[in-house]
């Protein structure tokens, strides 16, 4: 059972007891009611609820809302709770989250351990608190704590959950401290549905819609959760339950529920293969190359607790290197990330230096160096010369062959890719790429360092830009097409930024710099096919020395170093290209935009699918989410384009393929699952 009840003379202890974080599914709630009625039949003094193990109570089971509601609903549960003659305590031993929060909310009183966590995190869900979230904490609370704590879904420490006035008290052992209450002082406690509304504050109201449109563009969930804590400061308690239990349900059986549901869950599964031995034991790491991606992987590194040998080529390379671990420990220190002695502690475990002889101890050595395939096998060779026989050696390429990498050294089975997103020490998307001869140590290994590094890893196979970059490359082509045929770079970026994207993908070259992308093509002019389409327009950029922010002007102009301003001029560049190329140019709308750079993406991600670069749909998702600003709360690329519809996207897919059957020979992943009505997500390769 889910709940365990046991007497101990006038008090009954109720624990809640699913692990691991004891998620509220039917048995549970159906425990909670029983454990009413029991406490009530023996005519208890009153019920302290706890959690087993590390958890009070996670929220509701997110697995039941793909169904209709069961019985019992929980807030009639939290009701029959509330209003028991019998008082019931919570005992926060861990986190309380959702309606493990909302439980809590309908207690006679709160005595919350000093390390748990209380929150109302539902909107990361796509939904709004179910069982009286909404009313019951800012009763509590006040609106505008209550408003923070639901529009924004970040939980509170118990410090602040005590000032706040959602707890009565913080105690080493809550359960114990729940015992002791007097219990005169527990009846005196006024029941949370009884407290008055808080007053009207159109001030808090605005500056939380003015918020979430600038933190959570797109959603609905937040704002929903406000109009209801609005309308329900004038109505009574029953009504405005009935009214956030219309909106919970409403915003379950929607699409954003769904898709942030299908992340939620995505990133839990995203671990180790189960056929993996165990990751060997890592403690220092050696990183090649101190530039910006180098530095941010060995501060990654050194703040989960490892000891970091940065390698560079020579003293100048070193002070360079040391300066840039050195920004990254500053700006750590800035936003309380460190103190000072865990900023010397850090800085202790770092050795930076141009003897490859000094990382002889390591583990796991990752190359962040130079992207040129014989810079790479240089310090490949220098690696498999200085380092012990299994030291596990991986390369951060965001493009490169890792076989031929591999080739060069004396066990391939020990190579693989770790490829990090910049800044490597916030982003949390890690491609661990497998290369045709890595062994499973080695791919261990990776997976361990994700772990360790709180990342979220996703296996990709080798090919020119793996997962991510692949997808990405064909999406800026997409572009690059788009602003021939008519479009201009702001119309494009403002098309994917109203899409649910922090940036649109010219602001994006900008702030990484257009001789990247630069590079990239020229690498790729061997290989490219010769009847595929190909627009100049970024190259004479780039000839030009319109290279992005480092030089002040890129597809915008960023006067002064500051913010983007439309610059006419690239109007007339493209305009000429476009006339070099003898392709007449007109407007293109908007939703047109839209779907061309969509459907090119989906595309090209079913066919990263089909040759098993990518070993499901949902690590796409992860990929496209984690590393590339696709909107979470669509659910990643691949789940989005099932909801769009596959076979619709084949339609529209074929009507493209007629005009340039190389760009858009659709993929036949997308054609095998538009014929069998089948989901991408449900796409498994044969055999
Ligand atoms: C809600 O409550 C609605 C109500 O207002 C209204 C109802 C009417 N459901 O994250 P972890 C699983 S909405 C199902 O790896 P951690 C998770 O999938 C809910 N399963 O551990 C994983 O499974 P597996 C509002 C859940 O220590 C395992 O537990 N609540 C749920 O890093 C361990 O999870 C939230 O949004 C769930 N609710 O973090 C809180 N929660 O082992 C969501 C967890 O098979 N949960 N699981 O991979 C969390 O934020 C984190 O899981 C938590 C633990 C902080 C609790």
């Amino acid at each position: 059972m889910s709940v365990r009840c046991i007497q101990d003379g006038l008090t009954g202890f109720v624990t809640l007891d699913n692990p691991p974080v004891n998620a509220i599914g039917r048995e549970m709630r159906q425990g909670l009611l029983e454990a009413v009625a029991w406490a009530e039949g023996l005519n208890l003094d009153r019920v302290i609820v706890t959690g087993a193990g590390r958890a009070f109570a996670a929220g509701a089971d997110a697995k039941e809302f793909d169904g209709p509601p069961l019985e019992p609903y929980l807030p009639d549960v939290l009701d029959a709770i509330e209003r028991s003659f019998v008082p019931w305590i919570a005992a926060i031993n861990g986190v309380a989250l959702g309606g493990g929060a909302e439980i809590a909310l309908a207690c006679r009183m709160r005595i919350m351990g000093p390390g748990a966590q209380i929150g109302l995190p539902e909107v990361t869900l796509g939904v709004i608190p179910g069982a009286g979230g909404t009313q019951r904490a800012m009763r509590l609370c006040g609106l505008e704590t209550a408003l923070e704590l639901i529009a924004f879904g970040k939980p509170m420490g118990a410090k602040a959950a005590l000032a706040a006035g959602l707890v009565h008290a913080v105690e080493d052992d809550p359960v114990e401290a729940a015992d002791m209450v007097n219990t005169e002082e527990l009846l005196c406690v006024v029941p949370t549905w009884e407290l008055p509304a808080p007053e009207m504050d159109v001030a808090a109201f605005s500056a939380v819609r003015e918020n979430l449109a600038k933190r959570s563009p797109g959603q609905i969930a937040p704002h929903r959760a406000v109009e209801v804590m609005e309308a329900g400061l004038g109505l009574d308690f029953a009504e405005a339950m009935a009214l956030e239990r219309a909106t919970f349900l409403d915003l379950k059986s929607g699409d954003q529920s769904r898709a942030l549901r299908h992340m939620f869950f995505s990133e839990r599964a995203a671990k180790a293969p189960a056929d993996l031995p165990a990751a060997p034991q890592i403690t220092q790491v050696a990183v090649v190359g101190g530039g910006t991606m180098g530095a941010g992987i060995a501060y990654a590194c050194l703040s989960v607790g490892l000891s970091v040998v940065l390698l560079e080529t020579d003293a100048d390379g070193v002070a360079r290197a040391t300066e840039n671990v050195e920004r990254l420990i500053v700006a750590g220190l800035k936003r309380g990330r460190l103190d000072d002695s865990s900023a010397e502690v850090l800085r202790a475990r770092l050795v930076i230096t141009d003897d490859y002889g000094a990382a002889s101890g390591s583990s796991l050595a990752i190359e962040a160096a130079f992207e040129a395939m014989e810079v790479k096998k240089e310090i490949f060779a220098k690696l498999d010369a200085a380092l012990p026989a299994d030291t596990i050696l991986a390369t951060n390429t965001s493009y490169l062959d890792i076989d031929e990498v591999a080739a060069g050294t004396k066990d391939p089975s020990r190579v693989l890719g770790l490829h990090f997103f910049a800044p490597a020490h916030i982003m949390r998307l890690l491609e661990i790429v497998q290369g045709a001869q890595t062994g499973d140590r080695a791919l261990a290994m990776g997976f361990g360092l994700a772990k360790l590094l709180k990342k979220v890893p996703v296996l990709a196979g080798v090919c020119d830009g793996f997962i991510g970059n692949r997808i990405f490359s064909r999406y800026r082509e997409e572009a690059d097409f788009l602003l021939m045929d008519g479009a201009v770079p702001w119309e494009v970026d403002e098309v994917m930024e109203a899409f649910g994207y922090a940036m649109g993908p010219y602001e994006v070259g900008d702030l990484s710099g257009l001789d990247i992308g630069f590079a990239n093509r020229r690498r790729q002019d061997a290989t490219r096919d010769p009847k595929r389409r190909y627009v100049p327009i970024a190259d004479r950029m780039v000839n030009e020395g319109r290279l992005g922010r480092k030089t002040s002007v890129g597809w915008y102009r960023y006067p002064g170093g500051g913010g983007k301003v439309v610059d006419p001029l690239i109007e007339d560049l493209i305009a000429e290209e476009a006339h070099f190329a003898g392709v007449t140019r007109a407007e293109i709308p908007d939703d047109v935009v839209r779907e061309r750079l969509l459907l090119a993406m989906i595309n090209e991600a079913a066919n990263i699918l089909g040759e098993g670069i990518a070993h499901s749909a949902a690590d796409i998702d992860l990929v496209t989410v984690f590393g590339y600003g696709f909107p979470r709360w669509r659910g990643g690329l691949m789940h989005f384009a099932d909801a769009w519809g596959v076979v619709e996207i084949v339609e529209k897919l074929r009507l493209l393929e007629a005009q340039d059957p190389v760009v858009w020979a659709v993929s036949p992943v997308l054609a095998e699952c538009a014929a069998a009505g089948m989901a991408l997500t449900d796409w498994r390769a044969k055999g």
